[in-house]
């Protein structure tokens, strides 16, 4: 497969999106301007942009908590997660929910959904309704290994493969569930093995790679829009952070960090951008510059947000909001007289 200048520019620009994006929320999180935990990618990236990098127009795309990158990749602007992160009253979610918990249907994108495991047998649901009507969307989820011990992941996983649906879900092996080592997690021996329990396909690649990484998610989009079923793709990756910003990782070991941190997935690809000649470092430094541009727009947006202002009538709570209140106010009133 090859990567024209126009997408190896995209790729490099959404990778250092999604580090520096990282770098001002560890900031605003130390300032105490950031609600709720932040989850960190360090290290994860290429995982992230590159799957999502796989998809199209149309298709439909369910994060958990290390894949900002493809968040951004599917559109969403680095002042509405920072908005969302702030709890603004302008945010995605209007100050009521807290980090990658936000929607934009007209994206794809869906709302990370915090028990792990239960986004596979909803995203299920949304390609089979999408196959009522016609439709060849694929959808797609992520999972780390810790996801895929729980029951909504079998039940879920099951379901698409007895229906043949077009779900790609990405499992990033990135080493740690919280504390817990992947040995301590699951007895087989790839994650991918699991895909032979359920009668799909799987496939196994280098998550810190990410030309490697678009190359296996187009092939699992493929082989899902094709009518081939579910398809396991294992992103074999590390979690260079703890599980979030208030966990100081003490069980791990400093020699393996150090041993990832050589396998940074953005500096493999600046080492590839230079020996093909696409980018050289002034080409690169120039996106860099662009996008420390943005992020500084994007930070002062958010911070200058207004709060959310506290809303008795239970507003957003439904699709109908509209309805909702009008006939919460009737019934009180009737309820008075
Ligand atoms: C069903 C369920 N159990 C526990 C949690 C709390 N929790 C959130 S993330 C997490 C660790 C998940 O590990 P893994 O799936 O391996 O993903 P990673 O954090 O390594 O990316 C836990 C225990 C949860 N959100 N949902």
């Amino acid at each position: 497969m090859t990567f024209s200048l126009e997408q190896q520019r995209s790729l490099y620009r959404h990778l250092l999106l999604t580090r520096l994006l990282e770098e001002r929320m560890v900031s605003l999180y130390r300032q105490g301007k950031m609600t709720g935990g932040l989850y960190r990618c360090l290290g994860q990236e290429a995982t992230a942009v590159g799957t999502a990098f796989a998809l199209e127009e149309g298709d439909l795309l369910i994060p958990v908590i290390r894949d900002l990158g493809s968040v951004l990749v599917r559109g969403a602007r680095p002042a509405d997660v920072l908005r969302q992160l702030l709890a603004k009253g302008d945010g995605p979610s209007r100050g009521r929910d807290g980090f990658l918990h936000f929607c934009l249907p007209r994206r794809g994108l869906y709302s990370g959904i915090a028990m792990l495991g239960t986004a596979v047998p909803v995203l299920a649901g949304m390609v089979l309704a999408d196959r009522f009507l016609g439709k060849r969307t694929v959808g797609m989820t992520y999972l780390g290994e810790g996801g895929t011990s729980t029951g909504a992941f079998h039940e879920g996983i099951n379901f698409a493969g007895v229906q043949r649906l077009p779900v790609v879900v990405v499992l990033e092996y990135n080493h740690y569930s919280y504390s817990t080592p992947s040995e301590m997690q699951c007895a087989a021996a790839t994650l991918a093995d699991k895909a032979a329990g359920y009668g799909i396909s799987s496939a196994i690649v280098d998550g810190n790679d990410v030309l490697s990484v678009v190359e296996a998610a187009r092939r699992a989009v493929a082989h899902a829009r094709a009518g081939n079923g579910p398809f396991l793709l294992e992103c074999k990756t590390y979690r260079r952070k703890g599980h979030a910003e208030h966990d100081g990782q003490a069980y791990v070991d400093a020699g393996e960090l150090a041993e990832w941190a050589r396998r940074d997935p953005i500096a493999l690809f600046e080492k590839q951008l230079d020996a093909s000649g696409v980018m050289d470092a002034a080409a690169r430094a120039a996106v860099r510059a662009e996008v420390d541009a943005e992020l500084d727009a994007a930070v002062a947006e958010a911070e200058a947000s207004p709060a959310p202002v506290p809303d008795p009538e239970f507003r957003g709570v439904r699709a109908d909001e509209e309805d909702a209140v009008r006939r919460r106010r009737e019934t009180f009133v009737g309820g008075l007289a």
